[in-house]
């Protein structure tokens, strides 16, 4: 360890193995109820509420803590549908032309199509941005870049913790990634090295809202024990 960086305490909570379970029942519970939902209804929603998310999102462990990731929150209309309109144009294109029918294939489960009216109508989008390297600038004038490191694991890990946080604040998601989304560093304003990386649309759920009928992986699919010897 180097002295010129003095470590703190660990703030650790330890929970008796009653709470521990109760805990994580709750937790999962709720998570296991989050959709990707696609028909949102327009009711508003607290920015506040989602900024709280934000901060959550914010938390994520990182490549050396150099948190390489932005998120702009969307409320104004005219950008909405600014975004709503270069997303569909390049959709368009996706599914008419860009897509090869195996990928077509695999999205027909999902229902989805060009159209992208909730990006309209969910009261807040998400944009979140991966910051591919930091750029600053040195007393000559030049321009340097700085390395980031495990900038799409950072980043992947910041947006689970978003949902995650979303979906306790009782509110409904969409991980939209419209192909490229070069779109919204134009539209958003923001510098070279900042990549869109997911787009989340936010709000509550259309009264009747529906979604696919699919459902994930048993624990023992995606789940591989290496156990200690029994002890005798
Ligand atoms: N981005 C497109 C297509 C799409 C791709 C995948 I992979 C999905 O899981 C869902 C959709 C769209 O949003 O329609």
């Amino acid at each position: 360890m180097n002295d010129a960086y003095p470590f703190v305490p660990l703030d650790f909570e330890r929970l008796d193995p009653a709470e521990q379970a109760a805990r994580l029942a709750e937790f999962a519970g709720r998570l296991a109820r989050r959709r990707t939902v696609r028909e949102f209804s327009p009711e508003p929603v607290p920015r506040r509420l989602v900024e709280e998310a934000i901060r959550v999102a914010g938390r994520a462990p990182s490549g050396a803590n150099l948190q390489p990731w932005h998120f702009v929150l969307i409320e104004d209309p005219k950008v909405k549908k600014q975004i709503r309109e270069a997303a569909e144009s390049e959709e368009q294109e996706n599914y008419d032309r860009r897509f090869p029918p195996e990928w077509l294939e695999r999205l027909a489960p999902l229902g989805t199509d060009a159209e992208k009216p909730y990006l309209e109508i969910a009261p807040f989008l998400i944009a979140v941005f991966k910051i591919d390297y930091g750029l600053v600038t040195g007393p000559d004038g030049e321009e340097r870049k700085i390395k980031h490191y495990y900038v799409n694991e950072s980043v992947g890990l910041a947006c689970g913790f978003l949902l995650a946080a979303l979906q306790v604040a009782g509110l409904a998601t969409l991980t939209h990634t419209p192909s490229p989304m070069g779109f919204l560093s134009r539209i958003l304003g923001r510098p070279r090295n900042y990549k869109p990386f997911l787009l989340i649309p936010v709000g509550y759920p259309a009264p009747d809202a529906r979604v696919p009928d699919i459902s994930k992986k048993p624990l023992e699919e995606i789940l591989t024990v290496v156990a200690s010897e029994p002890s005798r």
